[in-house]
């Protein structure tokens, strides 16, 4: 379809959409409108990335769609940061192939936010049919979502965040990252059942709505908790190297520390690392409590075997909800302004709770990644 036209009928259907609220459409479950992360700390440049930036992968020649014309999409990645990024990644790959009739314009923005803004730029340039932005950070999105909407090209902003004006781009799907972070602060004040928590945490990269909305959750839970004290709160960029390296840093400067929140699997992995080092003890059997998010198979694993107590699932396999949104724009139909995509907790083995299904081998086999 011309973009012209799906930019004329995506504002239609935008305003249909939007004084609506979320449609009733066939859509999965909508959350409520009102979803715009909490306003951004102050952002600081991620920190530089060591790795050279991926040079954007050449886009793969393309079959006809159904409708006989190939789809170009354009997804601007926020990295390689995590085994969690590593499946949403696939994820897209596969479901954007040459053979379902795409023309996927791939780039690794290596947790580099000027660098997902210029590949956005390239997007509108080569003219792509739809953009998909899995934001680095919130902030900083409203000039270049104006150029892509002046382009007439639907954005959609998938996984993370942007703190923009809603009526700046097409859709937002993914996760409710707040409800993610009240999920382990309710899971934790029903484990404790009263007892004292002195808890450290390994936050997310600065600035994401995934960092954002996870601390804002949790510290819902803090704060009606009167016996709990968050000791210390650092970013380890969601990576395991940065999982560690705060991990130790926390080991240096508190003892008394019985609970530590990884805000993903990969900090979860180096946390352990520096406790293993320390002669620290957790899980289950250990002194210390790891929250983690993700629930990654790795992150279940360790879950299973008791090593993290909660792990609080954020489900990568998205890009069918984005899919969903592309198709009805080519058929001119209107699309939901926000799709949530719905996960749960998990806890280890021993352990029975209102917020978390109990780890087994059977619900580790069945995980679809
Ligand atoms: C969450 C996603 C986060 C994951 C991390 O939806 O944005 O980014 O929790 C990833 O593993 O780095
Ligand atoms: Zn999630």
């Amino acid at each position: 379809m011309k973009k012209k036209l799906v930019g004329a009928l995506m504002c239609v259907a935008m305003t249909a959409t939007m004084l609506a609220g979320c449609g009733n459409s066939s859509e999965p479950t909508a959350a409520p409108a009102e979803t715009t992360p909490a306003a951004p700390a102050e952002t600081q440049a991620a920190p530089a990335e060591t790795t050279p930036a991926e040079v954007p992968a050449e886009t793969q020649t393309a079959e006809p769609a159904a409708s006989g014309e190939v789809i170009t999409v354009g997804f601007a990645q926020v990295g390689h940061e995590s085994d969690w990024r590593a499946a949403n990644t696939k994820n897209y790959q596969d479901t954007f192939s040459a053979e379902n009739g795409y023309e996927l314009s791939f780039v690794d923005c290596d947790n580099d936010h000027a660098v997902q803004i210029e590949t956005v730029r390239g997007f509108i340039e080569q003219e792509l049919d739809y953009i998909c932005i899995a934001p680095i950070q919130s902030a900083g999105w409203d000039t270049v979502l104006q150029e892509a909407q002046d382009a007439g090209i639907p954005v959609l902003i998938v996984d993370r965040a942007v703190d923009a004006d809603p009526s700046l781009y097409t859709t937002a799907l993914g996760c409710d990252m707040v409800a993610e972070g009240e999920a382990a602060g309710n899971w934790l004040a029903e484990y404790l059942n009263g007892e004292d928590a002195n808890i450290l945490v390994i936050e997310g990269s600065v600035g994401a709505s995934a960092t954002l909305g996870r601390t804002e959750g949790f510290n819902n839970i803090v704060a009606q908790n009167s016996n709990w004290t968050v000791l210390d709160s650092q970013s380890g960029d969601f990576t395991q190297a940065g999982g560690q390296e705060v991990m130790e840093s926390f080991i240096k400067s508190y003892s008394d520390f019985n609970v530590v929140v990884c805000q993903n699997d990969n900090e979860a992995y180096g946390a352990m690392d520096a406790m293993d080092a320390a002669g620290i003890t957790y899980g289950v059997d250990g002194d210390v409590i790891i929250i983690s998010f993700d629930a990654t198979h790795d992150g279940l694993q360790y879950t299973l075997d008791g090593k993290i107590t909660c792990n609080v699932e954020c489900n990568p396999l998205q890009a069918g909800f984005a899919e969903g949104v592309i198709k009805k724009l080519e058929a001119g139909e209107t699309v939901d302004a926000w799709t949530l995509v719905e996960d749960e907790a998990f806890v280890a083995p021993g352990i029975t709770s209102d917020y978390a299904v109990t780890m087994s081998q059977e619900v580790l086999d069945g995980r679809a990644y």
